[in-house]
């Protein structure tokens, strides 16, 4: 039994809809969880050939849980060692497909870059709101949105925290197929259903090759899990995500 997402499979496709909807699919320790077990399910299945992560129409989702996270310390961070459990995404071998509609924010984007191929509605937004909460992006962001888009307009999109359209995102490659947004399911169901008469060991193979020549570094994932664990010993963390929780604007003091 899942109580944050729906599993289903149709043919030899697998799919995962976050189902959260009351706080727009926002990734609570539990759900990443579920999410994981159940792609490695997926990825153990022999009759599975190509995995679909899907959300609803407002929010593919909207990042961490903040209320969940507000009184996390480095120690408690530390304890919890969710990042092991996001490490686990990038080990799973089929073809992993993200259908976007609405927001894909912070953890959410980070899911998303997590996954192989992504179908976005014209009207998507994606973004990393992490500096506008006294934090950062902790599951894999800084490394992922700066090898996909380089260095200095990574840095702009994550210092300012703004919502990137998902024109944009396909302008630099990191979204596949931009598509109206009533069509997101059909089209990427279509693309998965391709993909499923390819050679499944073969794609497995070429999805591994190609991760060699992204060469997405260890070395960088530990740099930004540090930091992550950082921004929790400050202030700002807290004025951050007490704002978001009180809904007005956070005045940070940089302590
Ligand atoms: N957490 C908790 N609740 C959230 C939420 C979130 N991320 N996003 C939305 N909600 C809740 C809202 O509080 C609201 O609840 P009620 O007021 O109804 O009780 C409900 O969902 C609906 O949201 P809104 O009323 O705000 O709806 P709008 O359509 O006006 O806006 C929005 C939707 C998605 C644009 C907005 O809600 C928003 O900006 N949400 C926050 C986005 C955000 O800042 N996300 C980044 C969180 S930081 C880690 C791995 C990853 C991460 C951390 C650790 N480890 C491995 C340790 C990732 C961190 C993050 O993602």
């Amino acid at each position: 039994m899942t109580d944050y997402i729906q599993a289903t499979v149709d043919g030899h496709i697998g799919v995962i809809q976050l189902n959260r909807p009351e706080v727009a699919n926002a990734l609570n320790r539990q759900m990443v969880d579920e999410i994981v077990q159940q792609l490695e399910k997926f990825d153990q299945d022999r009759a599975i050939r190509v995995i679909v992560i899907k959300g609803n129409h407002q929010a593919f989702a909207a990042g961490a849980d903040i209320e969940e996270m507000i009184d996390d310390t480095p120690f408690s961070l530390e304890q919890l060692n969710q990042f092991a459990v996001w490490d686990r995404i990038r080990l799973i071998k089929k073809p992993l497909l993200a259908a976007v509609n609405g927001y894909a924010l912070g953890g959410g984007f980070e899911l998303v870059l997590h996954c192989d191929l992504i179908i976005a509605a014209a009207d998507a937004q994606f973004g990393f709101p992490e500096v506008t909460l006294g934090v950062m992006p902790g599951a894999g962001g800084t490394q992922l949105l700066t090898k996909m888009m380089g260095r200095q307009k990574a840095l702009e999109w994550i210092w300012l925290g703004e919502r990137m359209p998902a024109e944009v995102a396909y302008q630099y490659g990191i979204v596949n197929r931009l598509v109206a947004p009533e069509l997101v399911e059909e089209e990427t169901m279509r693309l998965a259903s391709q993909l499923a008469t390819r050679a499944p060991f073969a794609m497995k193979l070429i999805k591994e090759a190609v991760d060699a020549a992204f060469d997405l570094r260890q070395e960088g994932m530990t740099v930004e899990r540090k930091n992550f664990y950082l921004a929790f010993s400050s202030n700002d963390q807290q004025e951050g995500m007490q704002a978001f929780m009180e809904k007005r604007p956070p005045s940070f003091k940089g302590d």
